[in-house]
């Protein structure tokens, strides 16, 4: 039977993805047979990202690219498709969070996550898109976020952007559908990785951080996420397993989004 979501032949690029989740999914792909382009925002970490994948037996291509910086990204977009082929799947993975109480917050700060987290999709889906249509095909997978769909303290600017981003998704699939462009997202509930190690930290006494209840508490899997929980959404939604899922988020929470949490 053919393997509907073999990805062999396709070259996909994952931002940000020398570890964490971009990592995780970049290395699903490639073991369903992508060729892996990733980008990181400095050097070390791209030499640090060459050798996870090496270590993985996987060959793949690491950039130096700041998301934020469009002139970076087209330049990076040309060369991708100069020294390894043109872009089937565009994985927008790198994100930043700033956990700081909304009235606490700098404008500046506001800005900064709001430019990672939802301009630079934005930016990167732009440069992806044309050579997508002239292929006659692309996909897109925005990592989206518990916080596309729910609000917490301290933070205001995430969930502004990655609300923002789940609709840039619904706009990317009404805009290029088309072309035959699939653009969803992935909606990661709470994983452990760099970016929740405070929420997951052990405290002064050895007991565990509050948070960590709280998190089983509101996860009927009663637990967090790894990052392998990701790798069969992200491997089917760059595959052709689906090309008529177009628009979609598809929350990979342990049940979070459908529980109303345990009762005291
Ligand atoms: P992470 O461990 O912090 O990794 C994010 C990666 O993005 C890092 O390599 C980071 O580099 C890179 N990055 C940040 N700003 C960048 C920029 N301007 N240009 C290029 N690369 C940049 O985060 P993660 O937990 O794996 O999260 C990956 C994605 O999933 C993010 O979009 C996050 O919001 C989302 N997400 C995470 C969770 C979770 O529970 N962990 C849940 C839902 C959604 P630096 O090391 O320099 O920062
Ligand atoms: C937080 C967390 C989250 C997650 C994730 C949930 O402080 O609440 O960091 O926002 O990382 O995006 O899906």
């Amino acid at each position: 039977m053919e393997n509907m979501f073999s990805l062999e032949g396709k070259v996909a690029l994952v931002t940000g993805a020398s570890y964490g989740i971009g990592f995780a999914i970049a290395t699903g792909m490639a073991k369903a047979g992508a060729t892996i382009v990733f980008n990181d925002i400095n050097q070390d970490l791209v030499n640090k990202g060459l050798a996870a994948y090496e270590a993985e037996g996987i060959k793949a291509h690491g950039y130096v690219c700041d998301v934020t910086d469009e002139a970076a990204v087209n330049a990076l977009v040309a060369k991708v498709e100069e020294e390894v082929g043109v872009i089937d799947i565009l994985v927008n993975n790198a994100g930043i969070i700033k956990r700081i109480p909304m009235c606490d917050m700098s404008a500046a700060d506001f800005r900064k996550v709001i430019d990672v987290d939802l301009n630079a999709p934005f930016i990167v889906s732009k440069a992806c898109i044309p050579s997508m249509i002239k292929k006659g095909h692309g996909k897109i997978i925005n990592i989206c976020s518990m916080m596309s769909e729910l609000g917490r303290e301290t933070v205001s600017a995430y969930a502004a952007a990655k609300g923002g981003l789940k609709m840039l998704t619904r706009n990317i699939c009404s805009e290029y559908g088309q072309y035959n462009i699939q653009c969803n997202g992935i909606g990661p509930g709470y994983i452990a990785t760099p970016q929740t190690a405070p929420l997951r930290e052990k405290q002064p006494d050895g007991s565990m951080h509050p948070f960590d209840s709280f998190i089983r508490a509101k996860t009927p899997a009663n637990r967090w996420g790894d990052t392998s929980d990701l790798v069969g959404p992200a491997v089917f939604l760059a595959s052709d397993a689906s090309n008529f899922v177009n628009g979609h988020i598809l929350y990979v929470d342990g049940g979070i989004l459908a529980y109303i949490g345990k009762q005291p």
